[in-house]
């Protein structure tokens, strides 16, 4: 171990070389001692969905209700880690509002604050960090850099304009309803058209989580509807969770020894969705990869060039696997199976772990799901999740990551222009719409048919301009003629106290029973088919 001086700054590592005036340092540890105690720590979620904010040190960040959904919400690794701490990279804010960075050059690595002490680990191994001080947004273009060199850069091609079925559907879409979208999107050139070069089909199409197949409600099949999308010259986008595996799927009946399973030989929850316990595929297991390989090639073959690959944090959870590889380092060998197989197409990567997607992917979802209203008072104050879907969470946690924009196309999901089944108002809207101009991606799940005339031209006139813009501030940014400060929206509520602290965790315990929630999945998508059949597309 060796002593480096930064500034006031004591730096302890295996070995270190200068870098500009930062340092890169290397070694399974890192340590950086403080002079003084700091007051706030950034906090870097460990996938898409994931908390990522500026916290008092003062306060611990929330542990999320329920805790069956920690794994598709957050690293169960850390989830009861006491300190501040986070996924690959952290950083502290000194008075000045200077800030001091630790980030890994490298996977499987984690940064917290341990009393003055910012500390960054591998979990196994050993590899380079990159410490650095300064003006946040220098620091972080400086470790954007780095990590490009390391991990690769998307393709950086040109970026697409995307309507996609969720956030209006849900997974209740079937065949002639999303043709009939199609037919009221307009020709793609004409005047009146909706200028969107993807027409992306979300989660409902298929069978099971497992079983890649279209179910009855696609019945001339997947490769019919990528035909008819095509020929309303558009690019046919699909939606697929591949990495993830249900119990009523064939691939649990019939490989249970593709899943990921832990040192005791029982099989890794990666969450609970869709009423059923979710299981992870094991990306190191030859058969499933080539079972992946194969599903990524049917999906191209049916006619799809532009893949939502979601839940991906699956095959990076912790676990025992078929050939011993760390968990990121595993998750990224499947990625790359995964990339080859998609070819040509262009890949969007969602709930998936950050470092480990760089530079396999051409887009990445960077904050949880926005929604059509701005928070739930249930997920704030008494399951204190920050990763549920939320417009306010999902402006939060994107603000936070825009740095990542060198190196991947940033999805801040999904804008609203219309009215119709939306409780934002029409300042959130803009907010909402300002992120998306800023973060680069424009998609929309808006049903023409709910649009007014008068909101179908502001979404026309939003897809056909690109403002000149400039970031300006921490979290401000001039867009056109207007300067957008985003930081009222970007803090954190103040904890719940008694009695909403007890309400919570009750809440969260009969969340966490499987029977309970199916029932409420049950009743959450008889209120959804009741609008849908209140407001036909
Ligand atoms: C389809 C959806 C959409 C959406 C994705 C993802 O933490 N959660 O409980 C949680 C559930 C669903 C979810 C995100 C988080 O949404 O982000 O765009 O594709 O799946 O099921």
């Amino acid at each position: 171990m060796k002593n480096i001086q930064l500034e006031q700054l004591t730096i302890t590592a295996e070995s270190s070389r200068p870098k500009g005036g930062d340092f890169v340092l290397s070694g399974p540890s890192v340590t950086v001692n403080l002079p003084v105690a700091p007051k706030r720590y950034l906090y870097h979620g460990w996938q898409s969905w994931t908390l990522t904010a500026w916290l008092e040190t003062s306060r611990r960040a929330p542990i999320m209700r329920p805790s069956i959904m920690h794994p598709m919400q957050t690293d169960p690794v850390y989830i009861h880690d006491k300190r501040p701490n986070g996924a690959w990279y952290g950083a502290v804010e000194m008075e000045n509002g200077q800030i001091i960075f630790i980030g890994a050059l490298g996977l499987e690595s984690h940064v917290a604050l341990d009393g003055n002490a910012l500390k960054g680990w591998y979990e196994t191994g050993n590899d380079e960090w990159f410490v650095a001080t300064g003006d946040e947004s220098e620091v972080m273009a400086r470790y954007a850099e780095l990590l490009g060199e390391r991990f690769g850069k998307g393709r950086l091609r040109k970026l697409y304009r995307v309507w996609c079925s969720w956030y209006s559907l849900y997974t209740e879409i079937y065949e002639e309803q999303l043709l009939k979208i199609l037919n009221d999107l307009g020709s793609i050139g004409g005047a009146q058209g909706l200028p969107f070069e993807v027409f992306q089909i979300d989660d409902g199409w298929q069978k099971g989580i497992g079983d890649w197949e279209p179910n009855a409600k696609f019945p001339s099949g997947m490769d019919r509807m990528a035909a008819q999308i095509k020929a309303a010259g558009r690019t046919p986008g699909l939606w697929l969770a591949p990495l993830l595996v249900v119990p009523s799927s064939s691939v649990y009946r019939d490989h249970r020894n593709w899943l990921l399973h832990d040192a005791k030989g029982r099989l890794v929850s990666a969450g609970f969705n869709w009423s059923e316990q979710l299981y992870a595929l094991d990306t190191t297991h030859p058969e499933a990869l080539d079972w992946l390989a194969a599903l990524m090639r049917k999906v191209r073959a049916w006619g799809y060039d532009y893949a939502k690959l979601d839940f991906l944090y699956a095959g990076a959870l912790a676990g025992k696997r078929y050939n011993g590889m760390p968990r990121e380092t595993a998750y990224r060998h499947g990625l790359k199976v995964i990339r080859t197989a998609l070819g040509e197409a262009y890949f969007l990567t969602c709930g998936a772990p950050i470092l480990p997607s760089l530079g396999l992917c051409d887009g990445m979802r960077i904050g949880p799901d926005v929604s059509n209203y701005w928070e739930n008072p249930r997920d704030r104050d008494l399951l204190v999740n920050f990763a549920a879907p939320g417009t306010r969470n999902a402006i939060r946690t994107t603000l936070n990551r825009l740095w990542l924009q060198p190196l991947v196309h940033t999805d801040p999901d999904v804008v609203y222009f219309r009215s119709r089944q939306n409780a934002l108002t029409p300042e959130q809207k803009t907010l909402l719409q300002d992120l998306a101009q800023v973060a680069g991606f424009k998609a929309t799940s808006d049903v023409p048919a709910w649009l007014t005339e008068a909101e179908r031209v502001a979404l026309h006139e939003y897809l056909e301009t690109s403002p000149q813009m400039k970031k300006t501030g921490k979290y401000k940014h001039q867009i056109g003629e207007r300067e957008v400060d985003f930081s009222p929206f970007i803090g954190m509520p103040p904890l719940p106290g008694f009695p909403k602290n007890i309400w919570g965790a009750l809440i969260g315990e009969l969340a966490n029973v499987p029977a309970l929630m199916k029932i409420y999945d049950a009743s959450y998508r008889r209120t959804l088919r009741k609008a849908l059949e209140k407001n036909p597309v």
